[in-house]
């Protein structure tokens, strides 16, 4: 009997215990663990431009990592050394033609975006003309007015212009050397319309200059490509029916008389008969173009005596930068001997003889052509 109920105060006992220490294991379970922080991702994603791992570590000690996905897209766009102000392939100038990368970075993990910009040299430009392999630097230039031409009728004025660019400076002086250099001389027509009230090209605006041959080509339907072969179309298009001397089309824009051998031209309204048609109408739709460009060495203060070298341009432009009154003139061409040709000048040109508009047919320039 004594031994039953100390069972059963050990079993009352255990029972309490039990009951007590599975109260205190209840409350262990729903107590909350101190949550982990974490500091930031590192690296950051700023400067990532591939795919990469960021890691970051707990407050207690665990480590964690992801990997981010980085994709990209990129853009270009056209710029200058001089519209970036600068010199980005170091060679002391502002000339190169530059192609602007903007390439877009985006993070997985919603990091966003982030852009690199780089520069790539499309041309590397020096004031200077490049003939085959050789280069000649021409740091000088003038510009002078060289008188007027009308087109078919009066309304359609256009301006001659000898742009000099040359190597030996003495640039405020319009056609005059003094010792040995080189010269390229070009002869331009600009129609009035696009020119200052003074005959100056238009501040900012660019004069797109294609070469005589390309605009007969393309009004005549002709493949000329030297001046030989622009001769003999001459001879065969301005058809002299009267033989009075005076061309057909010379005639009939300038009221003479194709067939009467008695009623020429009139000299006192005279007009040019090129890039017109039968009726006087005008068929030259640019507005400018390079009526030659001829290469010369400059001898003891001379030039022009020899024949010099004369290049057929293409994609050729010249534009005066209103903020830096500087001039720019470009294109690329060949010589009559295939060889390739660059040209490209940026600077400072001096103004010659702007007061004078005289015809252009009475005034023989030494060194012109005289196309037309
Ligand atoms: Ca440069
Ligand atoms: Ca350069
Ligand atoms: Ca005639
Ligand atoms: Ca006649």
């Amino acid at each position: 009997m004594k031994l039953y109920i100390k069972s059963i105060l050990v079993l009352i006992f255990s029972v309490i215990i039990t009951s007590c220490s599975s109260d205190d294991g209840g409350d262990e379970m729903v107590t909350p663990t101190p949550q982990e922080t974490f500091g930031n991702w590192s690296p950051d994603f700023t400067n990532q431009t591939s795919n990469f791992t960021q890691t970051r570590t707990g407050s207690q000690g665990t480590e964690q990592t992801r990997t981010i996905n980085v994709t990209s897209s990129s853009s270009t766009s056209s710029s200058t050394e001089e519209i970036l102000e600068e010199d980005i392939n170091d060679d002391g100038d502002l000339f190169e033609d530059i192609e602007v990368i903007t390439t877009t970075y985006t993070g997985s993990e919603n990091l966003g975006t982030h852009q690199i910009t780089s520069y790539e040299i499309l041309e590397d430009n020096d004031n200077g003309i490049l003939i085959g392999n050789e280069f000649i630097s021409m740091e000088y230039g003038y510009i002078e007015l060289d008188g007027r031409e009308d087109f078919c009728n009066t309304d359609n004025r256009y301006f001659y212009y000898i742009l000099g660019i040359n190597s030996i400076g003495s640039s405020f002086n319009d056609n005059n050397f003094f010792g040995d250099g080189y010269l390229v001389e070009t002869e331009i027509l600009l129609k009035g319309d696009n020119l200052d009230q003074e005959y100056k090209l238009t501040p900012d605006q660019n004069y797109n200059l294609p070469f005589t041959f390309q605009v007969i080509n393309s009004i005549y339907n002709q493949e000329i490509s030297s001046f030989e072969e622009y001769e003999s179309w001459e001879e065969s298009h301005f058809i002299d029916s009267d033989g009075d001397t005076y061309n057909d089309f010379d005639e009939i824009v300038n009221n003479g008389d194709p067939n009467d051998p008695d009623i020429i031209t009139d000299s006192d309204e005279y007009v040019s008969e090129y890039f017109c048609d039968l009726n006087g109408n005008l068929l030259l739709e640019d507005d400018n173009l390079i009526t030659y460009m001829t290469f010369y060495n400059i001898d003891n203060g001379d030039y022009g005596s020899g024949p010099g070298t004369e290049i057929f341009t293409v994609n050729t432009s010249i534009i005066l930068n209103s903020s830096s009154e500087k001039y720019l003139f470009k294109g690329e061409g060949t010589t009559e001997s295939g060889l390739p040709v660059k040209i490209y000048f940026n600077g400072f040109i001096s103004l010659h003889d702007f007061t004078s508009e005289s015809s252009k047919s009475s005034k023989k320039n030494r060194n012109s052509k005289n196309v037309f």
